[in-house]
């Protein structure tokens, strides 16, 4: 063990009654990977024995951990919005939108804790965790999960050579990120934390239940890319994917570039029973240079995200706002 300063404390030797929350990003590869991460890191060098309850979060309009429980014996919160309170002992992220409302970044610079680590300018959540461990606790991955962190790093930044590689179903983390973006329930995202935690990519996607789910996946994309090519509408250089009528139907994601490569922005909104999604993306292929910040543009709605990528999450019964607010970003974006 490269750490061995927690180890020898023997109240948290195999606590198995220990239990540590980690609240990450859900439905997402750079998410999932952060917390299984930070899962392994904590049993290794912090308390062995201590059992992780992974919990999803999605980005909501107000403040998302209302309402949250933080009653296990540890809290950490990655790849999300900060959260102030002191009981959250740990938190990652690399989202400039990370402090809503803006008044939370006060709190994180008047507190400055060495486990609250905010670098807007990281690639992933999971690569900012990994450095930063291995810099504070001279803590190194192992190499399951230092493979997930590089993929982490590629696909939160979206670093393919062309829309084709960023969307290929090859090897186990695009077809792994593929699955996550695939409705996954929160009991499925938590249980993929879990495993990642312990078992390799490769592993984890050849475990039986998920290798039929990945192959219902790359059955279901054919299908996928003629109904992307069919509801795309264009607004400039903007390409619109209007699927609120569908409830349940997913946003097209990359495949929104791959059939519309001359668009420099791509938006998406879905709905589901609980919640409305607004996507927004710049088209990582394209020549035309960048005009918005997206993160702040999604942020002004209720949103967030990056500046190349962000969105808008509202409630299922606020559809009349979420058209509205999904015509204000098409106007925004679509002026010149
Ligand atoms: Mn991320």
């Amino acid at each position: 063990m490269p750490c061995g300063r927690a180890r020898a404390d023997p109240g948290y030797h195999h606590d198995l009654s220990r239990v540590l929350k980690v609240f990450f990003h859900d439905a997402c590869f750079d998410g999932t990977t952060s917390a299984a991460l930070f899962s392994a890191f904590y049993r290794d060098a912090i308390a062995p024995g201590t059992r992780v309850l992974p919990i999803g979060m999605v980005h909501t309009d107000g403040d998302p951990f209302a309402g949250i429980a933080l009653d296990a014996d540890d809290h950490a919160c990655v790849d999300f919005r900060f959260c102030a309170d002191p009981r959250m002992t740990w938190w990652f992220d690399h989202h400039p939108t990370a402090f809503q409302p803006p008044a939370l970044r006060d709190v994180f610079l008047a507190r400055h804790l060495s486990t609250w680590v905010f670098d807007p300018t990281a690639p992933s959540c999971a690569g900012l965790i990994a450095r930063t461990l291995t810099a504070a606790y001279g803590w190194t991955p192992p190499p399951h999960l230092a493979d997930a962190v590089v993929w982490a790093d590629k696909i939160d930044a979206a670093k393919f050579a062309s829309a084709e590689d960023a969307v290929a179903l090859v090897l186990p983390a695009q077809r792994l990120a593929a699955w996550l973006a695939h409705g996954r329930t929160p009991v499925d995202t938590a249980r993929y934390v879990e495993w990642l935690s312990r078992s390799s990519l490769a592993e984890v996607a050849a475990r039986p239940d998920v290798a039929v789910q990945l192959a219902a996946v790359e059955t279901e994309r054919a299908q996928e890319l003629d109904v992307v090519r069919r509801i795309g509408v264009w607004h400039g250089d903007v390409i619109v994917f209007d699927r609120l009528g569908d409830v349940g139907a997913r946003s097209p994601g990359f495949l929104g570039y791959l059939e519309f490569p001359r668009c420099a922005y791509a938006i998406s909104a879905t709905r589901t029973a609980t919640t409305i999604k607004l996507s927004v993306g710049l088209n990582p292929w394209s020549a035309v240079p960048r005009r918005h910040d997206i993160g702040e543009l999604c942020a002004r709605y209720g949103g967030g995200g990056h500046a190349v990528v962000g969105g808008v999450t509202l409630r299922a019964d606020e559809l009349t706002r979420a058209q509205e607010t999904l015509a204000a970003i098409v106007r925004e974006l679509a002026e010149t």
